[in-house]
């Protein structure tokens, strides 16, 4: 064969075999095999050598030409497959935009601070202030303090998680009006004021007792403060968490820290006083502990008990949410599995 016909069949062969080429590698390979020193093209273009010297040029451009050809035919496959390939790509990760995106949950404060949240509102509005004080506290101020001397049942280190002798996991929030009451300046108006927070006892827990739940005191400390103050601000309270139509009822109590004292019952919610399962059909259930601040509980705090005189109480926010929302269990609240904590969304 002359080498004009070796040369005609190399791009024929060459031209087929980039055709079929089926991607990039491929055809680098043909490239490098047919381009390549050691290739057949070269070693035609080295057979020209024995050609006589007027059939070299011809030879030898079409020579040149049938390279370029084939050159030109890499590249354009090479583009060709990179477009192919690019296409597939983009195929493969197309993205739906109108499919649902993912649903991010919608957090909410937990239920008991919603009610905490609602009750220092209602507070903040008659200018009380909201006062936070220590969990962990002294002896001194969570008992002495409150007319809860050394020998007192209350004090029974039973009930009370003592840290050393005389510091203790506050069992009541009153330490800090306590606290507050030792500091206040009467030349700068009244002490109006709610403590809420956390509290512990040493209590076994079970579907009505936590060791550690939550109190709101209110304290109110002026001259001429009267139980009717006690008493209107209390019924606020009742109407504010329970609705407008609900009337409160005192009951002589006992507290060492308030003398008078007295349990304050809210017109039951459920029925409107008819008598029902939530109020165990008395029409009442039993919300606050209340009563006008004891003199030694003012004196002690360095407030003479012959000029002025308060009203305190105090109540329970895990007490007004289960009722409120019929929970049976308080250590549902604490347990935070969120099937129970979203159905207290306040959202629509
Ligand atoms: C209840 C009873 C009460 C108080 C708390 C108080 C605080 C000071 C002075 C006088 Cl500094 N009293 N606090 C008074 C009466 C009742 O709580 O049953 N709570 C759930």
């Amino acid at each position: 064969m002359n080498l004009k016909d070796r040369l005609e069949q190399l791009q024929k062969e060459s031209l087929a075999q980039i055709k079929d080429a089926v991607d990039a590698k491929k055809v680098n390979e043909i490239r490098v095999h047919v381009l390549g020193k050691k290739g057949p093209l070269t070693e035609v273009l080295r057979g020209m050598r024995d050609l006589p010297a007027e059939e070299r040029p011809k030879v030898g451009s079409f020579a040149n030409k049938v390279r370029d050809e084939i050159g030109t035919a890499l590249e354009e496959r090479r583009s060709e497959l990179e477009a192919e390939r690019t296409a597939a790509k983009l195929a493969k990760e197309k993205i739906d935009v109108t499919l649902p995106g993912v649903q991010v949950k919608q957090g909410q404060p937990h239920v008991l601070e919603q009610v905490i949240d609602q009750i220092e509102e209602l507070f903040l509005g008659l200018g009380f202030q909201v006062i936070a004080g220590p969990e962990v506290e002294e002896e001194h101020y969570n008992f002495e303090m409150l007319n809860l001397p050394k020998d007192h049942p209350a004090r029974d280190m039973q009930d009370t998680f003592y840290i050393t002798d005389s510091i203790l996991m506050r069992t009541q929030t009153s330490p800090v009006q306590a606290r507050t009451m030792e500091k206040h300046d009467f030349s700068q108006g009244p002490l109006k004021m709610i403590s809420p927070g956390k509290v512990y006892r040493r209590d076994t827990d079970d579907a009505t007792h936590s060791h550690q739940f939550h109190q709101i005191e209110g304290l109110v400390v002026d001259k001429h403060i009267t139980m009717a103050d006690l008493k209107g601000t209390l019924q606020l309270v009742a109407k504010t968490l329970f609705g407008e139509e609900r009337e409160i009822r005192m009951r002589p109590s006992y507290f060492p820290f308030t003398e008078p004292s007295a349990e304050v019952d809210v017109s039951c919610f459920k029925c409107g006083g008819k008598g029902c399962a939530v109020c165990k059909y008395t029409g009442w259930i039993e919300t606050l502990g209340a009563g006008m601040v004891h003199p030694n509980v003012l004196n002690m705090a360095g407030i003479d008990s012959e000029v002025y005189g308060g009203f305190a109480f105090g109540l329970g926010p895990d007490r007004f949410a289960m009722l409120k929302y019929g929970v049976n269990d308080i250590r549902d609240f604490y347990l935070n599995d969120v099937r129970f904590l979203e159905q207290f969304s306040q959202k629509g």
